[in-house]
């Protein structure tokens, strides 16, 4: 599998703009700065196709991204769905609030949506914030629906740290957008989510 082809659709600020449903859809959230857009980057292999920012928690709009996958002799089309990070958005309680309440009802309410990418920092496993956000996506999650996880920041690591971990999580995949380490591996599981239900 390959993906021969990715193109930025559309940002939409509110649910309300979001793109009509009708093509699977992968949806990739995590906190703020976890790689979330170099992740994109990576495994489409287009740099800056999704914003990569250094201020966290910047992004509050939901991005479309459509995806030519090619598999033997095959294309598939798929979109990619960039969500707002969950968290440590650099706004009011209020306003925080408010786009939680947005993007639940989002992700609850998008019957296109076939997988959920959960990224996270593998410095921090144990972050109590990933904890609460892999439990409510294993309360909502319907049947056709998948969850690939997702460690980042993997360069950052030492071995007897990788080893610990590996350990603790068997099934976890370790990337790095860095060093480009285990892109492809997790492209391939995403893709395999996606189609071999
Ligand atoms: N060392 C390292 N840095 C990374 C990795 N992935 C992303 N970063 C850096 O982390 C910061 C946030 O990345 P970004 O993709 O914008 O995160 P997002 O907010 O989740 O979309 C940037 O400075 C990236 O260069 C990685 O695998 N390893
Ligand atoms: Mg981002």
């Amino acid at each position: 599998m390959v993906i021969k082809s990715a193109k930025f659709l559309k940002s939409a600020p509110s649910i309300a703009e979001a793109l009509e449903e009708g093509i699977s859809e992968v949806a990739f959230l995590g906190r703020s700065n976890v790689g979330k857009s170099s992740f994109i980057n990576s495994i489409t292999n287009i740099r800056g196709l999704a914003k990569s920012s250094s201020t966290p928690g910047k992004t509050k709009l939901i991005n479309f991204f459509e995806i030519v996958y090619k598999s033997g002799d095959d294309d598939y089309l798929a979109r990619f769905v960039d969500l707002p990070g969950f968290g440590y958005a650099k706004v009011s309680k209020a306003e925080k609030k408010d786009w939680e309440r947005n993007l639940t009802t989002f992700i609850e309410s998008r019957d296109s949506i076939r997988v959920f990418v959960f990224l996270r920092d593998a410095r921090h496993p144990n972050n109590p914030m990933d904890r609460d956000v892999k439990n409510y996506l294993e309360s909502i999650l319907r049947p056709d629906q998948k969850i690939v996880e997702i460690y980042t920041k993997a360069d950052k690591l030492n071995q007897s740290e990788k080893s610990k971990l590996l350990k603790a999580n068997p099934n976890a995949l370790f990337v790095s957008n860095l060093k480009k380490t285990k892109i492809q591996y997790a492209n391939q599981k995403i893709f395999d989510a996606l189609y071999k239900i």
